[in-house]
């Protein structure tokens, strides 16, 4: 009796609990770290093991304890105690030179670099505990959101043995963010950075972007656009910027300035930027130490110069080495780094716009100094929802080259559609340039195991603004994290990194994991399909690249109309990248050639980017191109109803609110896939002049209406 009574209040309660979970909106700030309560089995399981922590109070260690203690009074309802000696379950956290037990323990950590840690399960003075260890507290830290997760993702901790370290030096988010609080690019709201308050402003949401970056071991962030104003490098916004490194600092993320080229004109009053000029460089230098007197570890300089219009050295008939390295001897004595980027092309260049950076960089190999990373966009145009790998990696041996991915969906959907990007980036960091033999990847010259680099970087365009939720979409937090995972370990897979955050960030039950796992791994496929099938690209439409406009053919530069790419006509569709065309493809490795040369072999969602075929050119299932291409459209607007119905189907599982805001989101990217498919049909229809295939429908408007549209106020333009 007494037994089934109890098993009633549980049951009660556990209901109470349940409607209680279930009504608890949520407007996704917590973002991955959220520490809800667990079960009372589950909770049952972890607490013997998370008792106390013993940790010392240097700032990195005082930030890896009061997240522990964060996390386990959210999944246990009760505190950890910090404690100075140690008993049974405790959490021993530090380094050997600090922390006398972990010293004692002597553990095998002369493997993990400056970043990594090591975990496990020990027992001290007969406590059984729980060791986090690492050579700095840097390690402490990502060690410490590393238990976390284990928690977050149901897995024990009774008996860890775990050690794992960053494969890549540098990890950083690019802002594109101005001074005025615009977000070039962005889709979720203003700036994070309040420039104006700073530097008395100390917001607590500068600590939670810390302390999220710090979780997926991101260890630095350059704070403005590179479209840069001079102004950032006046005393004034140096002040401001010192502010935020103090902010950010105990998660050990660095600071970096996107730098103007001509600041020295425009705040030093010189008459020139070249950068062999003597003043030029002293002054350079001046400034560099000015900001490392009021940012002792500020990272460096990143820099986008003679591209769209910025200055550079090109300016001066200098080379882009000249530039980078004129900043990197101003940087050298303080330990800083130049990443100069490589997006470059001009209206000057006849040539095809996706061989213009190789060009330009590839005969500059061996000429940048030690402290320059070569920042290069994942593929040759533009962050395109599908583009080969850029030909500059692996070409460069003597070059460190980092790798630039873009989080923030400029031409992938921007905040509205659910488009899982790590897909994306893995099939670039998967793709074998062959410049060494196969297994050349490109992962393995971005993390410089395949020259022996040793600085060596990944960056990713954040996709971050003041919006409450942070990215402007539930999903879009997906986004960032995947792309920390990455930048930590460049050979991760995007399916094991997409089933850790929906645990985190939504639940662990199977039943919804599984779905929308699935529904992730699916969703840029779906998106390429609807926007820009079987290796189109460049057809958004003008500035602010929100939906289709693969008509546009009257922009000033040739390379910014969508008509430039397609190369659509009454004879067919797509670029010739060959021999016969821009012989893209033999900036290539013969070997990485070959896999694209020919259209019957090659996988064909690359097709139209390297070739150009007539509509009635049989594909690879018989259907003809024009057919095919029509297939495909459809089928991407067919998989976003698929989305649709999965997602309705896990309400349950869901809060009301975020339940509700996906919703409404896949109810936008539905519409706006098939504007995609009626416009694009339409248009290419108008060249083709073919019927669609048996069973297809029309587009439901003329074409001349969708080329009428306009959208003076879509998002993300900057100013
Ligand atoms: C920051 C594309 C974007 C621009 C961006 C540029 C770049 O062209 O549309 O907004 O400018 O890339 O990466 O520099």
């Amino acid at each position: 009796m007494t037994q089934r009574i109890a098993r009633l209040v549980l049951l009660v309660l556990g209901l109470t609990l349940g409607l209680v979970t279930m009504a608890h909106a949520e407007d996704g700030y917590d973002l991955w770290l959220r520490y809800r309560p667990l079960p009372v089995a589950q909770a049952q399981i972890y607490a013997p093991h998370l008792t106390s922590v013993v940790a010392g109070d240097r700032p990195m260690l005082s930030a890896a304890r009061s997240e522990l203690q964060r996390g386990v009074s959210g999944f246990l309802g009760h505190d950890l105690p910090a404690a100075t000696s140690i008993g049974d379950g405790a959490l021993v956290i530090g380094t050997p030179a600090e922390q006398p037990a972990i010293k004692a323990l002597n553990l095998p950590l002369s493997g993990l670099g400056e970043e990594g840690y090591l975990i496990r399960s020990v027992t001290v003075d007969g406590h059984k505990v729980t060791v986090i260890a690492a050579n700095s507290d840097r390690g402490v830290l990502y060690g410490a959101f590393r238990l976390l997760r284990q928690i977050q993702t149901g897995q024990g901790i009774d008996k860890l043995d775990m050690a794992d370290a960053p494969k890549i030096r540098v990890r950083l988010l690019n802002h594109w963010d101005n001074l005025d609080g615009s977000v070039e690019r962005g889709y979720a709201g203003a700036s994070i950075w309040d420039w104006w308050r700073l530097p008395d402003l100390k917001d607590q949401r500068y600590t939670d972007y810390a302390r999220a970056n710090a979780s997926i071991g991101i260890n630095g962030t350059v704070v403005n656009n590179v479209n840069a104003k001079a102004l950032s490098l006046t005393a004034p916004y140096i002040a401001k910027t010192a502010a935020l490194a103090d902010s950010l600092r105990p998660y050990g993320i660095k600071i970096y300035l996107s730098a103007r080229f001509s600041s020295p004109i425009e705040l030093g009053g010189l008459k020139t930027a070249d950068p062999l000029d003597p003043a030029v460089r002293a002054w350079w230098r001046a400034k560099t130490d000015e900001i490392y007197k009021a940012i002792p570890d500020f990272g460096g300089f990143l820099v986008k110069a003679n591209s769209e219009g910025q200055p550079g050295p090109g300016d001066y008939h200098r080379s882009h080495a000249d530039g980078a390295n004129m900043l990197a001897e101003a940087l050298a004595p303080h330990g800083g780094i130049v990443m100069w980027r490589a997006f470059v092309y001009s209206e000057h260049d006849a040539s095809d716009r996706a061989k213009q950076a190789y060009n330009e960089f590839h005969p500059l190999d061996g000429q940048f100094a030690d402290n320059v990373l070569v920042q290069i966009k994942n593929g040759p145009i533009d962050f395109q929802p599908r583009e080969p790998f850029s030909p500059l990696f692996g070409a460069m041996p003597k070059t460190r080259e980092m790798m630039e991915f873009q989080i923030t969906k400029e031409y992938t959907g921007q905040a509205t559609h659910l488009v899982y990007l790590a897909p994306l980036f893995e099939e670039t960091l998967k793709a074998d340039t062959f410049v060494r033999g196969a297994g050349s990847t490109v992962a393995r010259v971005i993390d410089g195991s395949l020259e022996k680099h040793a600085l060596t970087g990944m960056a990713g365009v954040a996709n971050i603004g003041a919006n409450r939720n942070w990215t402007g979409s539930d999903f879009d937090q997906a986004n960032w994290y995947a792309f920390g995972r990455l930048a930590w370990n460049p050979d991760a897979s995007s399916r094991d990194i997409a089933t850790d955050w929906v645990r985190m960030t939504f639940s662990g039950d199977p039943a919804f994991v599984t779905p929308v796992v699935d529904m992730m791994m699916n969703s840029r496929e779906a998106m390429a399909d609807y926007m820009t099938p079987l290796g189109l690209h460049h057809q958004m439409a003008t500035g602010h690249h929100y939906g289709p406009g693969p008509w546009v053919h009257e922009l000033a530069r040739p390379e910014w109309n969508p008509v430039y790419y397609n190369k659509a006509d009454a004879g067919g569709i797509g670029f010739d990248r060959t021999k016969t065309g821009s012989d893209a493809l033999a900036q290539y490795n013969p070997r990485a050639a070959k896999i694209w040369s020919d259209p019957r072999k090659m996988d064909e969602r690359y097709l139209l980017w390297f070739h150009h075929l007539p509509w009635d050119y049989r594909l690879q299932d018989g259907h003809t191109l024009w057919d095919g291409l029509v297939m495909r459209y459809q089928s991407g607007v067919d998989q976003t109803g698929v989305m649709q119905i999965t997602w309705t189907g896990l309400a349950p599982y869901v809060d009301a609110q975020r339940f509700a805001a996906v919703s409404q989101n896949l109810t936008i990217q539905r519409r706006e896939a098939k504007w995609w498919r009626d416009a694009s049909i339409s248009y290419f229809q108008s060249k083709s002049g073919l019927p669609l295939p048996a069973g297809y429908t029309a587009p439901a408007l003329p074409l001349e209406a969708y080329e009428a549209l306009t959208f003076p106020y879509a998002p993300g333009q900057g100013h």
